[in-house]
């Protein structure tokens, strides 16, 4: 029967089995409480346990967590969660166990959801990646460099014709993937067929005169039920990627949205646009590792995790959640990490120096923003792109260059704002 007294989801003695969830939070009591006892209530409120004495007659299945270890120097709080608790598959379930109500909880000031231990039954009840970074080689033949992408700025409020245009000079000046913006789905000024098959006719003009593999990430992010007319219209035209705002989609329509792409073998590229309402207050919500975790498990192939600072947006440790997204994870595939906000031309060397090539590096302003225009700002980034990952220096490729020239002028090596 679950205690009703939070001392029952209290063990420092339990040894997690196998198949548990471990949890791992940073927790700030409330001023009447200390950690142990905030502990207690974590881990009841995240499972079975609730504040009042239950009478509850017969039996019933024991899914009661356990808070096994408490680090009062670093103010965190590690709880195992038996697997019966979870729903196989069912990621929206999941959260509202270690992510839903605790947030909100009186017994604690701030409580941050900091990483999550994945057991094999319920990670492998998960799709994870169909493709992950295999893409750079089957999908762009792009051997150990970084991957391009450039997205069309302003963000929305092209037409379709300009749109696509602008893909035809950046596929053409050298860039692997044309990406909509975040906010840019179906509206007026650009709907969502017109500006598919027209990028996608483009796209296959710039695979002509360039000889090159060139994609196209269209943003599918709608209700799920729309979602998934427009997955299948893009297999319907021979694109390779759908694009979802997978933070505010859902996990619920990622899941579905995966499945789809599935039977059309097509890729996901994974916007996180609104993450920085869980991850952004660093000691409270959930964090951009966890995120991660979730969209890897969910079946994104590529996800934004920033440019390790490099950028214009706030960042969470880059490299440890590109390394976790590279990492085993039960035989699921892993995730290419996108780099972008705020980069152009004179930070690629700093940005793989920190992050590597196993990486798709994006580049909007940064491409558009160049003074003589997209196709000169496309070549300055694949020409910096090449020369990073060959080991040759930004000023030598820049002599061979001149668009690279121009963006190193205009640029330099600064941040943006
Ligand atoms: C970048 C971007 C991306 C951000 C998202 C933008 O444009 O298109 O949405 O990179 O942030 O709208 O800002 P620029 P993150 O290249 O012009 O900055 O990658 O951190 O999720
Ligand atoms: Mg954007």
């Amino acid at each position: 029967m679950p205690g009703i007294n939070y001392e029952d989801f209290l063990d420092l003695d339990h040894d997690p089995r196998d198949s548990e969830l471990v949890c791992t939070f940073a927790v700030e009591p409330a001023s009447d409480m200390d950690l142990e006892a905030a502990a207690g209530r974590v881990a009841s409120e995240s499972s079975n346990g609730t504040w009042a004495e239950l009478q509850v007659e017969g039996s019933i299945t024991d899914l009661s967590a356990t808070a096994f270890e408490i680090d009062e120097e670093r103010g965190t709080v590690t709880v195992a969660y038996p697997d019966a608790l979870f729903e196989a598959g069912n990621m929206p379930q999941v959260l509202s166990c270690i992510a839903g109500n605790i947030l909100g909880m009186k017994a604690v000031e701030r409580i941050r959801l900091l990483d999550c231990e994945w057991p094999e039954p319920l990670a492998t009840s998960f799709p994870g990646p169909q493709f992950g970074t295999s893409v750079r080689e089957e999908v762009f033949g792009a051997g150990d460099r970084p991957i391009t992408a450039t997205v069309p700025k302003p963000k929305v409020g092209l037409s379709t014709d300009q749109h696509a245009e602008i893909g035809y000079q950046a596929w053409t000046g050298g860039l692997d993937l044309l990406k909509d913006d975040e906010n840019l789905t179906d509206q007026d000024f650009n709907p969502f067929r017109e500006r598919l098959t027209e990028s996608l006719a483009q796209r296959d003009r710039a695979e002509d005169e360039t000889g090159e593999r060139k994609s196209y990430l269209v943003n599918v992010t709608a209700d799920a039920h729309r979602m998934l007319e427009r997955v299948d219209l893009v297999a319907e035209h021979g694109g390779e990627y759908v694009m979802v705002d997978v933070v505010t989609c859902g996990w619920a329509a990622v899941q579905r949205v995966r499945e789809r792409c599935d039977e059309h073998g097509l890729a996901i590229h994974a916007h996180r646009a609104m993450h920085a309402a869980f991850d952004r207050v660093p000691d409270h919500g959930v964090s951009m590792r966890v995120l991660a975790q979730i969209t890897r498990l969910c079946g994104a192939d590529q996800l934004h995790t920033g440019t390790a600072d490099l950028g214009k947006l706030e960042n969470e440790d880059t490299a440890g959640i590109n390394e976790w997204l590279y990492g085993d994870l039960h035989g699921l595939r892993d995730v290419l990490p996108v780099a972008s906000g705020g980069l152009h031309p004179g930070l690629v060397p700093e940005l793989i120096d920190r992050l590597g090539t196993n990486l798709c590096i994006q580049a909007g302003g940064g491409v558009h923003g160049h003074p003589e225009g997209t196709h000169a700002g496309a070549k300055a980034l694949r020409a910096a792109v090449d020369a990073a990952a060959a080991g040759e220096s930004i000023e030598s490729k820049a002599e061979q260059v001149p668009e690279l020239a121009t963006a190193v002028e205009k640029w330099g090596t600064e941040t943006p704002r």
